[in-house]
C-alpha cells in the first residue's frame, strides 16, 4: 500500500470540479485517508513548492496556489503514486491526453487542476507538509477483497 498527495488546486475549487475530480480517484479504487480544505499561506505554498524555487514560473506559481483554496487529499492503494499521476495526465493542459483530468478539463500549463506526488519519497515529505499525523486515518474499506483482492 502507497499514500500519495494531491492538490485540488484553486482553480479546481473555484470551476466546482471537487466533486467530479475525487469521484474519479474514488471510482478507481483509491480509498481517501485525509481530506481538508486549506486556504494555503506563502510559506506553505513555498515549502510545497520548494524544488521549483529558482525557475521563471515560481513566483506565479506561488500566487496561483494562495489565490483561493485548495483541497488537501490524502490518497491510498496499490502504486497509488503512480496510479494517481497516471489519472491526472501531463502537467501541460494542451498536451495532456483526453480521459485524464487534465486533458478532459485543462488547457493552461499552470492552471492544470491537480498537483499529485511523482513519488513514495516525496509524497511522504509532502503529505507531512500539508496534513498532521492524527488528520490521517488507517482503515481498511470494506470492499478491500473485492477492489483490491
Ligand atoms: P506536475 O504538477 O505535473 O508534477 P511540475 O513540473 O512539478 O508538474 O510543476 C509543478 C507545477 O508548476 C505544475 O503543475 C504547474 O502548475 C506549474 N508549471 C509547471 N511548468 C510550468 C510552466 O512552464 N509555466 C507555468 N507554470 C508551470
Ligand atoms: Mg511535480
Amino acid at each position: 500500500m502507497e499514500r500519495t498527495l494531491i492538490l485540488l488546486k484553486p482553480d479546481a475549487v473555484q470551476r466546482r470540479l471537487a466533486g467530479s475530480l475525487i469521484q474519479r480517484f474514488e471510482q478507481k479504487g483509491l480509498k481517501i485517508a485525509g481530506l481538508k480544505l486549506v486556504q494555503a499561506s506563502r510559506a506553505l505554498a513555498e515549502k510545497h513548492y520548494e524544488v521549483h524555487r529558482a525557475r521563471p514560473f515560481f513566483e506565479s506559481l506561488i500566487q496561483f496556489l494562495t489565490g483561493g483554496p485548495t483541497i488537501a487529499i490524502a490518497l491510498e492503494g496499490p502504486s497509488a503514486v503512480a496510479v494517481a499521476r497516471n489519472l491526472m495526465g501531463p502537467t501541460d493542459g494542451t498536451k495532456a491526453p483526453p480521459g485524464t483530468i487534465r486533458g478532459d478539463h485543462a488547457i493552461s500549463i499552470q492552471n492544470n487542476l491537480v498537483h499529485g506526488s511523482d513519488s513514495v519519497e516525496n509524497a511522504n515529505i509532502e503529505l507531512a507538509i500539508w496534513f498532521q499525523p492524527s488528520e490521517l486515518a488507517s482503515y481498511q474499506s470494506v470492499d478491500h477483497s473485492w477492489v483490491i483482492g
